[in-house]
C-alpha cells in the first residue's frame, strides 16, 4: 500500500460506527423512502428497515468470516483463544476459513453477472435462429466494434453473419477446455494487465470453470493456503468481468448504445391516474418487452379506465430502462418494497437478483400483483409467467394484462403517493461521453480527460457503484462520499444502485453543478457544454453510466484513460467506491477492480477482520501485487477523503515522471 500525504491514512478504518443506531428502524435518507414510511406510519406495516433492526446484533463470527459452514461437522467457529478452539473441527485456521469464505462470495458473484449475460447470449443465439422475433440488432455500429476488437472478420459480411461468431466466441467463454485467455476478457485488457495475469496464474479460461473450480477448491479439505485461495478467487473474479463485458455489450447490440436522455425519479413517478408496473431486477431482455408491451397496449389501459400504462424501474433493470428508454426510476434496492406501499402499484414483473421475497408478502395487503418470469427465481403466492424469449412480447403483454386487470381492483382508500421526485439525466454511455469529448477533441477524445487531470483541473474520476446496506442509513454513504469527491474536481461515474441514490436525491442533474461542484469540476463541465451546443439540457453533477453488468463501461473508460496517458491502470488516477456494498456480485465487482489496479473503497466491513493476513492481503499486499488495493472505510466522508489521497497520489506521480520524459526528451519511465 502506497504511504499517503495524510499520514491518518492507513489499512485500517476509523473508529467510525460500524452499524449506525442498530435500535432506529429509520433507517434510510432517501427523501421518498422517507415520505412514504411518514405516511403509513400508523398502519404498522412491516419492511427491510423494521427487519434490519430485529436482526442486531449481528453474529460476531460471522461479521469477521471465521465461521465456516463448508461441511456438516462445523459450523465451526474459531475463537481467539490458544488450543484446539482457535482452528476448525477439521484443523482450518482462522486465515483459511475466512479466505474460502470470502472467495465464495466471490464465485457467488460470478455466477449471477454470468447468469444474466449467458441470457443474453440465447437472447441473440436463439434470434439469429429465428426463435426470437421480437428482439433485433439495434445497433450494428457496436457488433463492428465488438466484433473488431474479439478478433472477428467484418468486411463484406452481413450483421447476422458477424453476431454468428460473436455469439460462439461467447458461447466458448462460457465452457473453453483448452488453456486460452476468455475471450472478452482479452479483448480490451492493457498489455500490462494481460502479463501480470498470466504471471500470477489467474487469467481465466472460462466462466463456468472458474466459479466450479474454486467452489471445488474451496470444499471440506481442499485447498487450506489463504494466498492460494485468494488468487482462486481474483481468477474468478476476473471471469466474472468478462462475464460482465457479455453483458454490457451484447446487451447494446440488442438494445442500443445508450445516449444522454431526460428522465424522472423516485417515487412520486408512481402516477395515480396510470397503470404503473415496476420492471425489477436486471435483464433488459425481459424489461425492454414489458416496455414494448406497454406501449403496445395503452389503449386497453385507457379502456380500464385509466391514461396509459407507466412503467417504473427499481434496481439495475431500473437501470437498463433507465439509459436506453428514459423510464422513470422508482425506486432502488433497499426501498423496493416502498414502491408497493403507495398503493398505486399494480403489478412488479421480477427476473432475477435484488428481489426480497418480501415484496409478494407486501403485495398481498394491497392489490399489487407479483410477477415473476424466470425457472430459477420463483416467490411463493406470486403468480410466475415463465418467459419465453420465442414468445416474448406475447409474455410480456401477458404480464401487462395482469397489471391491467389488477389496476381495476386498486382501493383508492390506500393510494400514497410521495409528492418526491426529481428530474434526472442519464444514458452516460462510455461512448456517449467520448461523442461529448470529440467536440473538444475529435482526434483523442479521451485525452480531454485525462489533460484535465493533469492540469489539475479535475482530481481522477471516479466510479461510484453498488447497493444498499443497512448496517447504516440508506444512500447516506453514495450521497456524502459523492458531494465529497465534486467538491474537490472529481469526475464521477455511476452504476447500479449507487445511480439510483443519485437520481432519487436529484443529484443527477445539471441543477446540482452549482451547488455541489468544486470550481474546476465546474469549468470542465462549462468548457464541455461550450463545445456540445446540441445538447439538450447542461451536464449532470454525476455522469450514469449504467447498471451493475454496466461497470465494465466504468472499466472501458479506465482502460482507455491508461492509454492515453501511456501507463498501465495501476497508474491512471481513476478509483471505485461502493460505500453501501451488500450482494456478492459487489464483491466480485470489488475484487476484479482492485485486480485491474485500481483503488476500491468498501463503506460496509467485508468478513475478513477475523485473520489478519486475509485483511493485509486486501487491503496492502493487493497494491503490491496488483497495483490496487481495498480501502475499508465506513465512514462516508473519511471514506472520501482517503479515496481523494489514492487519486493524488497517482496524479502526482504521473505528473513528476511526465515532466522528467518531457525534459529528458525520454519516454515515460513505466517502473514505478
Ligand atoms: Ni448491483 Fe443491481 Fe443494487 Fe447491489 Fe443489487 S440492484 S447488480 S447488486 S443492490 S447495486
Ligand atoms: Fe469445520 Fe473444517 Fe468442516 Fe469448516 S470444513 S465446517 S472448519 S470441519
Amino acid at each position: 500500500m502506497p504511504r499517503y500525504r495524510d499520514l491518518t491514512h492507513t489499512a485500517r478504518p476509523s473508529d467510525a460506527p460500524r452499524v449506525f443506531e442498530p435500535k432506529n428502524p429509520i433507517r434510510t435518507t432517501d427523501p421518498g423512502a422517507l415520505q412514504m414510511l411518514k405516511m403509513v406510519e400508523e398502519q404498522k406495516i412491516e419492511t427491510v428497515f423494521d427487519r434490519a433492526v430485529a436482526q442486531h446484533p449481528q453474529c460476531a463470527f460471522g461479521y469477521k468470516g471465521i465461521c465456516c459452514r463448508i461441511c456438516m461437522a462445523g459450523p465451526c467457529r474459531v475463537k481467539t483463544e490458544e488450543g484446539p478452539g482457535s482452528r476448525g473441527l477439521c484443523g482450518a485456521s482462522a486465515y483459511t476459513i475466512v479466505s474460502r469464505n470470502i472467495v465464495r462470495l466471490i464465485a457467488g458473484g460470478a455466477a449471477s453477472h454470468s447468469e444474466h449475460a449467458r441470457h443474453v447470449l440465447h437472447t441473440a443465439h436463439a434470434m439469429l435462429e429465428g426463435h426470437a422475433p421480437d428482439y433485433k440488432i439495434e445497433s450494428p455500429a457496436k457488433l463492428q466494434k465488438l466484433a473488431q476488437d474479439l478478433g472477428i472478420a467484418t468486411l463484406d459480411r452481413a450483421d447476422a453473419d458477424i453476431l454468428r461468431d460473436v455469439v460462439e466466441v461467447g458461447y466458448a467463454d462460457f465452457g473453453r477446455y483448452q488453456d486460452r485467455p476468455l475471450a472478452f476478457l482479452d479483448s480490451f485488457l492493457t498489455e500490462g494487465r494481460r502479463k501480470k495475469f498470466l504471471a500470477t496464474n489467474i487469467m481465466p479460461t472460462a466462466i463456468d470453470k472458474s466459479v466450479t473450480e474454486l467452489i471445488a477448491q474451496t470444499a471440506m479439505g481442499v485447498d487450506s493456503d489463504p494466498v492460494n485461495i485468494i488468487f482462486g478467487g481474483l481468477k474468478c473474479s476476473l471471469a466474472d468481468l468478462g462475464g460482465e463485458y457479455i453483458g454490457t455489450k451484447l446487451s447494446d447490440v440488442m438494445f442500443g448504445i445508450p445516449q444522454p436522455i431526460v428522465s424522472e425519479a423516485n417515487l412520486g413517478v408512481i402516477n395515480e391516474k396510470m397503470v404503473n408496473i415496476a420492471a425489477h431486477g436486471h435483464n433488459p431482455v425481459l424489461s425492454e418487452m414489458i416496455v414494448a408491451a406497454a406501449r403496445a397496449m395503452k389503449d386497453d389501459a385507457i379502456a380500464a379506465g385509466a391514461e396509459g400504462v407507466n412503467v417504473v424501474g427499481i434496481c439495475c433493470t431500473g437501470n437498463e430502462l433507465l439509459m436506453r428508454e428514459g423510464v422513470y426510476m422508482a425506486t432502488s434496492s433497499a426501498s423496493q418494497e416502498l414502491a408497493i406501499l403507495t398503493g398505486a402499484l399494480d403489478a412488479m414483473v421480477v427476473d432475477i437478483q435484488c428481489i426480497y421475497p418480501a415484496v409478494q408478502t407486501l403485495a398481498e395487503c394491497y392489490h399489487t400483483k407479483v410477477i415473476t418470469t424466470e425457472a430459477i427465481m420463483k416467490i411463493p403466492n406470486a403468480q410466475h409467467i415463465a418467459f419465453n424469449t420465442a414468445t416474448a412480447l406475447e409474455d410480456a403483454k401477458k404480464v401487462i394484462g395482469i397489471a391491467i386487470k389488477a389496476f381495476k381492483n386498486r382501493d383508492p382508500k390506500k393510494v400514497n403517493i410521495p409528492s418526491e421526485k426529481h428530474s434526472i439525466v442519464a444514458g452516460f454511455s462510455v461512448e456517449a461521453l467520448m461523442e461529448i469529448f470529440s467536440k473538444v477533441n475529435p482526434d483523442r477524445p479521451i485525452s480531454v480527460l485525462t489533460d484535465a487531470i493533469l492540469s489539475g483541473q479535475l482530481k481522477g474520476v471516479v466510479l461510484m457503484a453498488g447497493c444498499n446496506n443497512l448496517r447504516r442509513p440508506q444512500d447516506e454513504g453514495h450521497v456524502a462520499v459523492l458531494k465529497e469527491l465534486v467538491k474537490n474536481d472529481v469526475f464521477v461515474v455511476s452504476t447500479g444502485c449507487s445511480s439510483g441514490a443519485y437520481a432519487k436525491f436529484g443529484l443527477m442533474s445539471p441543477l446540482a453543478v452549482e451547488e455541489y461542484a468544486g470550481e474546476g469540476l465546474k469549468s470542465f463541465f462549462k468548457m464541455l457544454e461550450a463545445a456540445n451546443p446540441q445538447l439538450a439540457t447542461g451536464l449532470p453533477l454525476v455522469f450514469h453510466c449504467g447498471s451493475c453488468v454496466d461497470n465494465s463501461r466504468g472499466m472501458d473508460l479506465a482502460i482507455a484513460m491508461a492509454n492515453e496517458l501511456g501507463v498501465d491502470t495501476p497508474k491512471v488516477p481513476f478509483a471505485a467506491s461502493a460505500p453501501e456494498a451488500m450482494h456478492e456480485k459487489a464483491v466480485a465487482i470489488g475484487s476484479w477492480c482492485v485486480t485491474m489496479g485500481l483503488p476500491c473503497h468498501v463503506g460496509s466491513m467485508p468478513p475478513v477482520e477475523g485473520s489478519d493476513l486475509v485483511y493485509g492481503v486486501t487491503t496492502q499486499i493487493a497494491h503490491d501485487v496488483f497495483g490496487g488495493n481495498f480501502i475499508l472505510e465506513m465512514d462516508p466522508v473519511i471514506g472520501a477523503r482517503k479515496i481523494l489521497d489514492a487519486l493524488e497520489y497517482r496524479s502526482w506521480k504521473l505528473n513528476v515522471h511526465r515532466k522528467a520524459a518531457e525534459k529528458f526528451e525520454t519516454s515515460l519511465a513505466q517502473g514505478w
